[in-house]
């Protein structure tokens, strides 16, 4: 990586009023959760994570799709937040109401590190909801069926994850195009910058003047969109990039 390229990112970072920080799946690579275009080892090496995303995958193999996400649960379990996610965190902090934090991911690692105030716009790993549920489901929930079940209507539970073609929380994509809009800098952090509408968030700030800085080990599509892109494992680039 061109040390002139991370020193002028550097500059921008301190000098920032507002920041967006968007993260996605390579932030927390190096905690040892895959990526979610990596290939998956033993049985789901079979499946493509993109066709069990979805709401129509979870009617067609219910069980199947929720074993998945058992399987994601336990591997996040077991893992712990990594220097990048702690970089991120300590430099919130010291910088109140200066940093907001929009992530992609689900598993929850930048609020363990310590992270407050976190912007999740695909939900979040460890919570359910029903899906089409009669609003009575909880009380009626059955565990005996594999996934649990409302006895009363039939809906399936479901991790409250946000699945290909249906819409982002709209509160959190709200505060999230609204920080996009008003920050001075946005650090984009492990994305492939595939996945909309969390991928127009640079473009909206870069719109809206921002400096774009990309860290990811690997190119990304959002690096057209950047000012600087830094080519580097978020866990390496992270701590010096945000040194206090
Ligand atoms: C490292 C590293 C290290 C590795 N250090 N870096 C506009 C244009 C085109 C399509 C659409 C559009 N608007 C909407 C769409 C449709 C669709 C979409 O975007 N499709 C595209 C695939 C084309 N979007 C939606 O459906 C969204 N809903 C929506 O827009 O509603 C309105 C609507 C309704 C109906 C029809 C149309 C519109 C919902 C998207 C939901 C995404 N959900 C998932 C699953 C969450 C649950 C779960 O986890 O199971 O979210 S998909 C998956 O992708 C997951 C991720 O959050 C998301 C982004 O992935 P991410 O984080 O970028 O990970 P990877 O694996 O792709 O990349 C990792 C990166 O890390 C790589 O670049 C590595 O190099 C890097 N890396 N190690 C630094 N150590």
């Amino acid at each position: 990586m061109d040390a002139s390229t991370e020193s002028l990112a550097r500059q921008w970072l301190q000098a920032a009023r507002h920041m967006l920080i968007l993260t996605g799946a390579g932030v927390s690579a190096e905690s040892g959760v895959p990526t979610f275009r990596d290939a998956l080892t033993g049985l789901w090496a079979r499946f493509n994570p993109e066709d069990l995303a979805t709401e129509a995958a979870y009617r067609d193999h219910p069980g199947l799709v929720w074993d998945w996400y058992e399987m994601r649960r336990d591997m996040v379990r077991a893992v712990a937040p990594n220097p990048a996610h702690l970089a991120i965190a300590q430099w919130a902090a010291a910088r109140p109401d200066k940093v907001t934090l929009v992530t992609q991911n689900v598993d929850g690692l930048h609020q363990q590190a310590g992270s407050e105030h976190v912007i999740e716009l695909h939900g979040n790993l460890f919570r359910n909801s029903w899906l089409h549920g009669c609003g009575r489901c909880e009380a009626h929930r059955s565990d005996v069926t594999h996934p649990p079940s409302c006895t009363a209507c039939g809906a399936l539970l479901r991790p409250a994850v946000v699945w290909f073609g249906e819409d982002l929380p709209r509160v959190a994509l709200y505060r999230a195009q609204h920080a996009a809009e008003t920050a001075d800098v946005c650090l984009v952090v492990g994305t492939s910058g595939l996945v909309y509408p969390a991928a127009g968030l640079p473009g909206r700030a870069k719109a809206a003047g921002a400096r774009v800085i990309v860290v990811n080990s690997q190119p990304s599509a959002l690096d057209a969109t950047a000012d600087a892109v830094l080519q580097a494992p978020a866990g390496e680039c992270l701590p010096r990039l945000l040194a206090l």
